[in-house]
């Protein structure tokens, strides 16, 4: 497929330290292979995560320079309200150091154990957050969103029947706010169409309850409707953006995404009361509401980078190159999770792998191959992340065992993205000799980031 070139030249180059196949294989073997533990210096393409590796322009680090660091009233803190406020139109904006961090305010300011929050699909982070508050966190992505293969243009839809059904039967004092997620992270970065929103919103009209979004990638979604869903293909992407916050009461967001910086978060919203409650919190645990955990100059960046992020030869190039790798693989046969999303290319790890069962860790395998071989580093979504034992010690595996290759923005060139189509293909070429994995240690929690795990060499146990 043809995408636009990129609509950037590069004025600043960092080193890319070519590191030889031995070496690597010490490295992941000393880091028990697990890939969070091998140090960033020995990997040639870093595709672990679209967050906070964004290039920033000439712009931005031009407005580093000109950071005023008061304490209260930066000048920078105006700037950057001002973006939001245009972007977003919520009246008030609170900055935060992350993303987490503004899920955090949020659900510890309003919710009540026994609470129940709606989304498509929750971010890891959120629903950890959701349920520290002792609350629920419900996913109601429409059916297509959980299925890898149905090709639907907005498979980050929120179910509004599925929603209709729960806020009946739990009852709206349960259900503070209802969440959307654009784009559906956890769903393969699928954009939710306009229609979808209104859908969701007038549901939330009708029963009383608030609606926020999780806006990381929002410029990514307001591009996708741009280009996909009928009566929008004369707007601006900005214009759609206008739009689609003017069914919501507020957002969280991570700016680590589509804000186009390193660090960086805030809650935007229109309600007062809600408003000054987070933000008495927000002066205990991240700073005065006019920096949140910020040093003036990075409140600047955010302030150019959404503002940047909007612009729409950028977005071409950024969907196309990511769908491009999507084509190139899907074009070798190598099965990957359909459509390709915005912001990373998924490969399903049990069709690449189909000899390896899924308690031996397909995914897993395959990130520490792509590694060893090629010094590509990915991400395992499947049994080693979301995988756990029940009650009576008995392993649960989610469905998928998905590997995530995820873009950075403005980092790589098309050229780096043929190289790891290329091993990609190469490695599913060679699949036959690719052997599962054992953990030999995990944490009660979260154990994907620190697990330590050995080859099995023996033949697996048929099921
Ligand atoms: C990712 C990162 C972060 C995120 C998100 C959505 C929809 C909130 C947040 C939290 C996390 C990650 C995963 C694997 C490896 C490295 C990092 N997503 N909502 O890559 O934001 O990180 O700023 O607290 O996607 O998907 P923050």
């Amino acid at each position: 497929m043809r995408f636009p070139a990129e609509p950037f030249r590069i004025k600043v180059v960092e080193p890319l330290r070519r590191v030889s196949r031995e070496e690597r294989e010490q490295a992941i073997r000393e880091a028990g292979l697990n890939i969070f533990a091998v140090a960033a210096d020995t990997i040639y393409v870093d595709l672990l995560t679209d967050s906070g590796t964004s290039a920033m322009s000439d712009s931005q680090w031009a407005g580093l320079m000109m950071g005023d660091e008061s304490y209260a009233g930066s000048r920078n803190f105006f700037h950057f309200r001002d973006a939001v406020r245009d972007i977003f139109g919520f009246e008030h904006v609170i900055p935060t150091h992350q993303g987490r961090v503004a899920e955090n305010l949020l659900f510890s300011t309003i919710l009540k154990p026994g609470h129940v929050v709606p989304s498509n699909i929750h971010f890891d982070t959120t629903r950890a957050n959701i349920e520290h508050q002792g609350a629920e966190a419900a996913d109601l992505v429409i059916d297509e969103g959980l299925d890898p293969n149905a090709l639907h243009s907005f498979k980050g839809n929120l179910d509004p029947a599925k929603l209709d059904r729960l806020l009946t039967e739990r009852g709206v004092d349960k259900v503070p706010l209802v969440m959307i997620t654009v784009t559906n992270n956890s769903g393969g970065g699928q954009p939710v169409a306009m229609a979808n929103v209104r859908a969701v919103r007038e549901v939330c009209k009708k029963h009383g309850v608030p609606l926020f979004f999780d806006a990381c990638r929002f410029a990514e979604n307001c591009y996708f409707i741009q280009q996909r869903e009928s009566g929008y293909a004369n707007k601006s992407v900005a214009e759609i953006a206008r739009e689609l916050f003017s069914h919501g009461d507020g957002c969280t967001m991570s700016a680590k995404k589509d804000g186009l910086v390193n660090m960086g978060g805030f809650i935007a919203l229109n309600d007062a009361e809600w408003t000054q409650r987070l933000t008495n919190l927000l002066i205990l645990i991240e700073g005065f509401p006019t920096y949140g955990g910020l040093a003036g100059r990075d409140l600047e960046a955010i302030a150019r980078g959404l503002r940047e992020v909007l612009n729409e030869d950028y977005l071409a190039f950024r969907i196309g190159q990511v769908a491009q790798l999507g084509e190139l693989l899907m074009h070798a046969g190598v099965p990957i999770v359909r459509p390709v999303g915005g912001h990373a290319v998924y490969i399903d790890a049990r069709r690449f792998l189909p000899h390896v069962p899924q308690e031996r860790f397909p995914g897993q395998a395959l990130v520490v191959e792509l590694y060893r071989e090629f010094g590509i580093r990915a991400v395992e979504v499947g049994s080693l992340m979301f995988g756990h034992k029940d009650a009576n010690g008995k392993d649960v595996f989610p469905q998928l065992d998905l590997v995530r290759l995820a873009i950075p923005r403005r980092v790589y060139t098309t050229e780096h993205m043929r190289y790891v189509a290329d091993s990609c293909i190469q490695l599913f070429r060679d699949r036959d000799r690719l052997k599962g994995l054992r953990i030999t240690y995990e944490a009660p929690m979260l154990r994907h980031f620190t697990a330590r795990l050995e080859e099995v060499t023996e033949e697996p146990v048929a099921r």
